[in-house]
């Protein structure tokens, strides 16, 4: 299928993984970019040498197309934007902010600069900053989330800019992608179903968690403090929320979560841990190789869209 993302990055499905903090790193990066998608790598808050490291070994598994994904709260998000420079890194995607100030770097590079966002207004300032392509996250994604749904979201950022635009959140199957073709996008980016993936490199838990989950199992902790998060339910976020409705201060609720991620992906403490999960978790019911995940996505949507 050739869109307008397939022709920008020179691949051969319009999938994109997203850059799951503690989750996206080589090995699922390269399995992504070698079925033919986009694979990423997860900066998240990791420094410089460890996502140096990250590229080099993701260069060794592939010779395909890859991104690396900058979270724009990380305290080396700035060092990391040098590095993706240094190491010509093909294309750079962001998140949880505006990568405003370090566009122009990345351009003069010839790095395709792919920003999320959640809101008309951001993807009108990144086109204007010169974004290749803007990715439009709906609130059914996994970790850190806006306000709105990928539903409303998509159309409304197609129409406001002529980039191609990527739909991310709830999107797991081929039904899902098609959908986001009918509202305008050129390309769909999942998170929640690579999480399964052989490739993936997270706990056996977390998969297992994700694998069980039904459709109203996640919930979003954070609101009061302006870092709203989706994950699975668990004993942390019935704490946190009980905290949230309690009105307790922010450094008790960043106690709760403070490594959170960490322990659930590596540990595979998931009765603790913070278990990300966009909503489409309830949908995810096979572990698969990402090569199998991408093409049953593409026979299915294709078979949607032709009708
Ligand atoms: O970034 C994500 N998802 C993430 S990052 C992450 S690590 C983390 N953990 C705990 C707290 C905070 C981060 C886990 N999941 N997705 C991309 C995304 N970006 N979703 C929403 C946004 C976004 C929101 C507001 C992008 C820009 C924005 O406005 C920026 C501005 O300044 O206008």
């Amino acid at each position: 299928m050739k869109t307008a993302l397939t022709e920008l990055l020179g691949i051969r499905y319009p999938i994109m993984q997203g850059g799951m903090a503690w989750v996206a790193e080589h090995s699922l990066a390269s399995a992504v970019s070698n079925a033919g998608g986009l694979g990423i790598i997860a900066a998240a808050n990791a420094p410089y040498d460890y996502v140096k490291e990250e590229i080099r070994k993701t260069r060794e598994l592939t010779d395909r197309p890859f991104g690396v994904n900058i979270m724009l709260l990380s305290p080396y998000a700035e060092d990391i934007a040098r590095l993706v420079v240094e190491e010509k890194v093909p294309v750079v995607t962001t998140g949880a902010g505006n990568p405003g100030p370090y566009m122009k770097q990345w351009k003069e590079a010839g790095i395709k600069v792919i920003p999320v966002v959640a809101s008309v207004a951001l993807a009108k300032m990144m086109q204007r900053g010169g974004a290749d392509a803007v990715i439009a996250e709906g609130c059914e994604s996994g970790g850190h989330i806006g306000e709105a749904t990928t539903m409303v979201l998509v159309p409304q950022v197609a129409d406001a800019v002529s980039i191609p635009v990527i739909a991310a959140g709830g999107i797991g199957d081929g039904r899902g992608f098609a959908a986001a073709m009918m509202l305008g996008a050129s390309g769909v980016q999942m998170g929640t179903r690579f999480l399964v993936s052989d490739e993936c490199v997270v706990h056996q838990n977390y998969k297992d968690r994700v694998l069980r989950a039904k459709d109203i199992d996640t919930v979003v902790t954070g609101r009061s403090t302006g870092h709203p998060v989706r994950t699975l339910r668990n004993r942390t976020t019935r704490k946190y929320l009980e905290y949230e409705k309690e009105g307790k201060s922010f450094e008790e609720l960043e106690a709760l979560t403070i490594g959170g991620l960490r322990k659930a992906v590596q540990d595979g403490d998931v009765d603790y841990g913070s278990v990300m999960s966009g909503q489409i978790a309830g949908l995810v019911k096979k572990q698969q190789s990402c090569r199998e995940m991408i093409e049953e996505i593409m026979q299915e949507a294709e078979a949607l869209l032709k009708i």
